[in-house]
């Protein structure tokens, strides 16, 4: 299944669309703790891009193999388009867009979407603070928690980033205004920020709001309070 060359095939047609059989797949994990594989669920759901959900839960005896079943990388999220597989969630963001130019994944604007690759790069390799000291749960709330020196550092560099692209998209949109990949990127540091009580300064605070509210990432919340498996380690916040 694993192929590492680019599936010559157009880009992505209206009758594949229409089509009640995606030709698209995303493998996940548990929804309510997989920050990784909510960023091109959101990105595809936002974007009204059919595709076939494959949930492989995570932290049991046959992960690795589950896994293993479509992608060798080990880790969820992988996209399958036909005979291509392509993982990391960055790389089907970034394929995604590629394959779909008319949903506009990324601005316009080629200065945008410099900024905005900026970002998602920077959140895609750094971060470490906060992920490690507050991981996703969404379904759980831990105020106050996981205030590590360097989760602190980590919040601070995520405010300063949304304030600055705030302020250059409106206080009323999103990061590069209309909503973009970088908002599907960061939307797990929302959930985040919701579930560790995290205050921000009011305009940030109002970004949180317009992520939760925005459809796409409402129905993962949905669909994360849903699910009925839970991964004990995750639900416990040690003292
Ligand atoms: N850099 C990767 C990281 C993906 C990742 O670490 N995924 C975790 C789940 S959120 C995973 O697959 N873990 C495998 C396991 O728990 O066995 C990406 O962006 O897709």
């Amino acid at each position: 299944m694993q192929t590492t060359e680019l599936d010559p095939a157009p880009a992505l047609s209206q009758p594949q669309e229409a089509s009640s059989h995606p030709r698209l797949k995303l493998v996940i994990g548990n929804k309510n703790y997989s920050s990784w594989s909510m960023r091109p669920w959101v990105a595809m759901t936002a974007f009204g891009v059919p595709f076939e959900e494959i949930m492989v839960q995570l932290d049991r005896p046959d992960t690795g193999t589950r896994i293993a079943e479509y992608s060798h990388a080990g880790r969820v999220p992988v996209l399958i388009d036909g005979d291509l597989t392509v993982w990391d969630s960055l790389a089907i963001c970034e394929y995604l867009a590629e394959r779909c130019p008319e949903k506009g994944f990324w601005p316009r604007n080629p200065a945008a979407r410099a900024l905005a690759r900026s970002v998602c790069a920077e959140m895609h390799s750094s971060f470490t603070g906060l992920r490690s000291a507050m991981w996703m749960n969404i379904r759980a709330r831990f105020p106050g928690k996981g205030r590590t020196a360097q989760a602190q550092a980590d919040i601070g560099r995520i405010s300063e980033i949304w304030e600055s692209c705030l302020a250059r998209s409106g206080p009323n949109g999103y990061l590069f205004g209309d909503f973009s990949i970088a908002d599907a990127f960061y939307a797990p540091v929302v959930m985040r920020f919701r579930t560790y009580e995290v205050a921000l300064a009011p305009a940030l605070q109002a970004y949180v709001e317009r992520i939760i509210a925005h459809p796409a990432v409402a129905q993962w919340m949905r669909d994360a309070e849903n699910e009925p498996e839970h991964l004990k380690k995750y639900d416990v916040y040690p003292d």
